[in-house]
């Protein structure tokens, strides 16, 4: 028995599926899951001391690498001042003036400690704002595990085949209309069907758990429209690709200014954060200055907020999407050649470090389309490249992820693995 097995059979014991976030336990591609001891740059060290090419990234946090130095010693320093006040602090401060400059369409920010909180705040502050009870998510987009958005969600909800969880009362269920993604149709009939009841609409503007699902060409701006007419906040769900596409997210890409935007991973540098931000009359209904209530133990904590101040702080200096886009691209290129020497089906849509790998002969533009990938040819693919040193997202509907540390050997390792992977599918 290896480490990993022994430390899996001792984690079922007393941790449900053995892990503490389904999507880690394999389920859906079967085998049982490696631990980590260690990670640096764009490898992982297992419990067995084998060392594996990461395309996961900590599900997207990682983009300078693993254990950068300069994050590292970010966290070293605040330690010597004590782990977390429970008042507000410097740090605090720091991280907001950064996220207000990258982001314009912050004029107040709020930290939390994860990516559910935010959206869930920022859900719950856009029903305090409009008064209105009813939001619209899409099939397929995963905002985190908050009773509201766990309707139709992607990512490990998906994964495991229960997109809709049980636990969710019906009342509640009944306040989310999901839609599928690309839809302008559906925005129109669903607005249509509820005149002046829908709070808010969330969104990932571009999806990163269903795979890796960019909008159809003015898609996102029909959305702004629609939402601004009808009075609805919109909110950009940008915890994993905010600061991952562009300094300023896809926001940025797209010259679309939401209402509220949510945030998370990277801003963390590692350590757990989540944020939510955008329009002041919107913000400044949250307590202590208004009626919608939030709050948070560790929100602001001094260690994670050196940590994602670190993080954003090597953003600016090494500008490194071009870079990062240049080996995403090279990982897409060497996936389309080999599978078509094979006369194999794939999709591989890419945006600088975010790509997914769809084994189907359709484009894919949403949940529907995105099932009809062959979920169990990518379980077979994502074990060969793992035998051979290369870890994928253990999910056919999940996003790669690439670091400034996949460049060089790296990448050409990876690509060389991901070949010799498909060419003996
Ligand atoms: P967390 O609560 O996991 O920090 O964030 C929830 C969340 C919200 N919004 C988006 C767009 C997200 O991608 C996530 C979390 N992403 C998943 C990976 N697809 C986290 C991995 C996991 O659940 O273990």
């Amino acid at each position: 028995m290896t480490l990993s097995e022994n430390l899996f059979e001792r984690a079922k014991q007393l941790i449900p599926g053995g892990v503490n976030s389904p999507v880690r336990a394999f389920r859906s591609v079967g085998g049982a899951p490696f631990f980590v001891k260690s990670a640096r740059g764009a490898t992982l060290t297992t419990a067995d001391d084998r060392e594996l090419i990461d395309f996961v990234c900590t599900w997207g946090p990682a983009i300078h690498g693993h254990n950068h130095p300069v994050i590292k010693a970010a966290i070293a320093a605040a330690l010597e001042n004590g782990t977390s006040f429970g008042t507000p602090n410097p740090y605090e401060v720091e991280m907001a003036e950064l996220i207000v400059k990258f982001f314009p369409s912050f004029q107040k920010v709020r930290m939390c400690n994860s990516g559910t909180e935010a959206t869930m705040s920022a859900i719950r502050l856009a029903r305090g704002f409009t008064k209105r009870d009813k939001i619209i998510k899409f099939a397929g987009c995963y905002h985190g595990h908050s009773d509201s958005l766990l309707i139709k969600a992607g990512s490990g909800a998906l994964t495991h085949g229960n997109p809709d969880s049980a636990g969710v009362p019906a009342s509640f269920a009944r306040e989310t209309v999901v839609l599928p993604y690309n839809d302008c149709a559906a925005l129109d009939a669903a607005f249509a069907a509820n005149p002046g009841q829908i709070a808010g609409v969330i969104i990932e503007p571009y999806c990163g758990n269903v795979g890796f699902i960019m909008p159809d060409a003015g898609y996102l701006s029909y959305l702004r429209e629609i939402t601004a007419k009808h009075g609805t906040i919109l909110i950009f769900d940008e915890v994993m690709t905010g600061f991952r596409l562009a300094p300023g997210g896809v926001q940025e890409l797209e010259s679309i200014t939401p209402d509220l935007t949510t945030l998370g991973k990277i801003i963390g540098g590692g350590l757990p954060v989540g944020a939510f931000g955008g329009r002041a009359d919107i913000m400044d209904h949250l307590a202590p200055l208004g009626p919608v209530y939030q709050a948070g133990t560790l929100s602001g904590n001094p260690l994670a907020m050196a940590a994602g101040i670190a993080s954003l702080k090597l953003l600016t200096e090494l500008n490194p999407y071009g870079r990062l886009d240049a080996l995403g691209r090279q990982l897409r290129e060497a996936v389309l050649a080999a599978a078509q020497a094979k006369g194999m089906p794939v999709q591989v849509p890419q945006r600088g470090s975010m790509f997914s790998i769809f084994f189907t002969d359709t484009p894919v533009r949403d949940y529907t389309t995105a099932l009809q990938g062959d979920a169990k040819l990518f379980a077979r693919f994502f074990h060969a490249c793992l035998e051979r040193g290369v870890y994928f997202a253990p999910s056919a509907y999940e996003a790669g992820f690439l670091s400034t540390a996949h460049a060089g050997h790296t990448i050409d390792r990876a690509c060389e693995i991901i070949t010799q992977s498909l060419r003996e599918l």
